[in-house]
């Protein structure tokens, strides 16, 4: 038995090697800008033939796919919302810690969703992200092995820092 293991680390999220790493992409899974032109670009053009057998994605939900050029083996997408809307920003880490765990998959990395491009106050995000996760760990204890925030920006840090020691002690 194990206890999940739940940390920071600033990194560019492909480079890790976990099972899943998250993308914060949009409706289409087609591409995009920000984290999502960086996966696609790393993962290679097969990442964008399965995502377009997907039927593209809503706001809050998750849909995995392989990670084909990445080291991690997976990628799971879920679409941010477009500015502060703290229950789809929830719903997009519950629902990618339900996809993990549903595919039998131990340890994830998520990135800063929404606080890019989609305008998201990082503070804010910050928060719900950590709540999210709290509480699906809180009704799946030890289902997972590990959860990586990966930080691409000094604010995130910071933020992250302070608020991780308060949610989980
Ligand atoms: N590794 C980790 N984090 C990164 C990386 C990286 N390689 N590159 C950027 N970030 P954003 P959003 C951080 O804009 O706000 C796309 O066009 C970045 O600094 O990527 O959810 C999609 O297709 C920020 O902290 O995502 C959508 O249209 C965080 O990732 C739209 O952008 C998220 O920023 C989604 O916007």
């Amino acid at each position: 038995q194990f206890e999940t293991k739940v940390c920071w680390q600033r990194a560019d999220i492909t480079k890790l090697k976990v099972d899943a790493i998250v993308n914060a992409a949009n409706r289409s899974l087609r591409g995009g800008g920000g984290v999502d032109g960086a996966i696609h670009r790393a993962a290679g053009k097969r990442l964008l033939n399965e995502c377009i057998k997907l039927d593209g994605c809503q706001t809050g939900e998750a849909k995995i796919t392989g990670g084909y050029n990445l080291p991690s083996k997976h990628v799971i997408h879920t679409v941010g919302p477009i500015g502060e809307d703290a229950s789809a920003l929830f719903a997009c880490y519950y629902n990618c810690l339900e996809v993990l765990h549903g595919n039998d998959l131990k340890s994830i990395a998520f990135p800063c969703i929404s606080t890019g491009i989609y305008g998201y106050p990082n503070d804010k995000a910050a928060s719900v992200a950590l709540k999210a996760v709290h509480n699906w760990l809180h009704e799946h204890p030890n289902a997972i092995e590990t959860v990586v925030f990966c930080l691409f920006l000094d604010i995130d840090v910071s933020i992250y820092e302070d608020l991780i020691k308060q949610v989980f002690p």
